[in-house]
């Protein structure tokens, strides 16, 4: 992916999204899946992941990623803003359903994944866990560490965090399957399966010719792996490729 700097995008119109640079980063993956799926042209510009990314903070006011600035509008950096700011870019194909209780369920689910104390929230406890094991006091003052409320007692409680989150996804699937339809909410695509494939990556990384993450990103994902067990249900991978295969490119860019 080509990125901008700072300086380079700060004075440009249209919509500008920093994105963490040289990793599929959860939540920055799936802005892009959202953006890919409407056609919204965008400028990447470049986050250094656990830098302190002083001109993204002088420009925006945030140091992490994603952060979507729309012209002058302010800058966005939460899931559920940032799909509405591409609904309102380009309502066709809708990812949000029209119908109320389905719009609720999706957002609920939405939650559980991507929210803060969420499934990938505590997928990073689990992360933070191995870097503090393998990097010991020089990760320790990281701005990563610092804003993330992570600590040994919130990485000891992630995993029965994020094993019920699969477990409520993959009953939905299985639920959906029994009528016909492969996407979690009625039969289209809608952002929580674009939510899915991003973070899905996290505890089944696809292989460097999909996904050519540096090695460290493999190490520091695989104990996420092992701490939701079998609460990845097979169906939820069926899942993911077939998202990445219909409405996706591979390999990963970023
Ligand atoms: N603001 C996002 C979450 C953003 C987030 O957690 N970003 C992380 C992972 S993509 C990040 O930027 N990590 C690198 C860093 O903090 O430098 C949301 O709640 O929707």
């Amino acid at each position: 992916m080509q990125y901008k700097t700072v300086a380079e995008a700060k004075n440009l119109s249209g919509l500008r999204v920093a994105l963490t640079a040289g990793g599929p980063a959860p939540w920055g993956e799936a802005t892009k899946y959202i953006l890919h799926v409407k056609k919204i042209p965008y400028v990447p510009v470049a986050q250094q992941g656990g830098g302190t990314n002083d001109e993204l903070v002088a420009w925006t006011g945030h140091r992490n990623a994603p952060v979507a600035v729309y012209n002058n509008e302010a800058p966005r950096t939460g899931w559920y803003e940032i799909l509405l700011l591409a609904e309102r870019l380009a309502p066709t194909p809708s990812l949000l359903p029209q119908q109320v209780d389905e719009r609720a369920l999706m957002i609920g689910l939405s939650t559980a994944l991507c929210g803060e104390d969420g499934f990938t929230w505590n997928a990073r406890h689990v992360m933070f866990d191995t870097l503090l094991k393998t990097q010991g006091d020089a990760f320790k003052n990281n701005p990563m560490v610092l804003s993330y409320s992570y600590s040994e007692q919130n990485a000891a409680a992630a995993p029965s965090k994020m094993k019920p989150i699969l477990e409520a996804l993959s009953a939905r699937l299985h639920k959906q399957q029994s009528v016909g339809s492969k996407y979690f909410i009625g039969d289209q695509l809608t952002a929580l399966d674009l939510y899915w494939a991003a973070m899905s990556q996290l505890v089944d990384s696809y292989p460097p010719e999909k996904n050519p993450m540096p090695d460290f990103f493999r190490q520091i994902w695989a104990p996420v792996r092992g701490a939701v067990g079998t609460a990845l249900d097979p169906i939820l991978l069926a899942h993911r490729d077939f998202i990445y295969t219909q409405h996706l490119t591979l390999p990963l860019d970023f």
